[in-house]
């Protein structure tokens, strides 16, 4: 059951607002329409909220390969570390899914689009198992519990991963919405509603600032005036949970479980291009970003 107070927090946070939890699936469609965040944190709606575990993803997807990463401190990426710790959590290795279970080793991630099961209006093969159920969350395939047309749908992935991970606070760039199933594991998300860009440091469609920013926000310690300003929601997202993160809404993502199993669909908001405000950009700080592109060309020829 999704909870308010993060991990480690006691009471609720000065300044940090609970993500609304809603009570029945028609009011978390309800918010869906609304473009507000919300969670849904009732009983498992779909075959693969209950299905889908580390035997499962051995036996059906053993030899999948994707791709690995590592990071020496578990985040991806903070900012203000060295260019070579950049590097290093930037570096990744092509493995089979099976080797990445079989490693159980902490700050270790898959993400990207290796684990796209389906994309570009098309299924991925080496995930059709997993798509076989997946797909039941389209109004098309599923029953009446179903949450999206599959003409809205963009991209469906999957999210694995061990203890102590942190990702860097952005929005999605595609700007569709997210809708975000914790299968196993927990999650503890920031979010930030479009209009925090300023605060948030922003370049492309991440935060520049140091994740010890964000750190200080979830326990209260608001020392700048940009973490004074800005409207953080929080939510504790538990096995069983769906959130949903609305377009252009950014987050920062803290893993904290032995095995994190999540499962993103991204589906279109119905609105145009135009009609869509994209944050703006912070043009502070130009170095950072700078620091950025020479990790990653560095994480390449390493
Ligand atoms: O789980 C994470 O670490 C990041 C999730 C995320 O960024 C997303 O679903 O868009």
């Amino acid at each position: 059951m999704a909870s308010s107070n993060s991990g480690g927090l006691a009471g609720p946070v000065p300044g940090l607002k609970p993500v609304r939890i809603a009570t029945s699936l028609a009011e978390f469609r309800e918010a869906i329409q609304q473009n507000t965040p919300c969670v849904y944190s009732k009983e498992a709606v779909f075959s693969f909220q209950k299905m889908l575990d580390e035997p499962w993803l051995r036996s059906h997807a053993g030899q999948s390969r994707v791709c690995m990463r590592a990071s020496p401190t578990g985040k991806f990426v903070d900012p203000s570390d060295g260019v070579f710790k950049i590097a290093k959590s930037l570096r990744s290795k092509h493995v089979s899914l099976k080797e990445f279970l079989d490693l159980k080793q902490a700050g270790t991630l898959l993400s990207g689009t290796d684990t796209y099961i389906f994309t570009k209006n098309a299924v991925v093969e080496q995930w059709s198992d997993l798509w076989h159920h997946a797909k039941e969350v389209l109004h098309e395939h599923g029953g009446e519990n179903a949450l999206i047309p599959q003409s809205r749908l963009s991209t469906v992935g999957f999210w694995l991963s061990r203890n102590g991970i942190q990702s860097m606070t952005h929005y999605d760039d595609s700007l569709a919405n997210n809708l975000n199933f914790q299968i196993k594991g927990k999650k503890e998300i920031l979010m930030f509603p479009p209009q925090d860009w300023e605060h948030l440091k922003t370049f492309k469609a991440m935060s520049m600032h140091p994740f010890s920013f964000f750190d200080d926000i979830k326990h209260g310690r608001l020392k700048s005036i940009h973490q004074q300003k800005c409207q953080p929601h929080v939510v504790e997202l538990k096995e069983g949970d769906i959130l949903f993160i609305p377009s252009r809404w950014f987050h920062f993502v803290e893993h904290v479980d032995d095995l994190n199993i999540n499962m993103t669909y991204w589906f279109k908001t119905g609105l145009s291009e135009k009609e869509m405000k994209k944050p703006k950009q912070s043009l502070r700080n130009v170095f950072i970003p700078l620091k950025l592109t020479v990790a990653f060309l560095l994480s390449y020829f390493s």
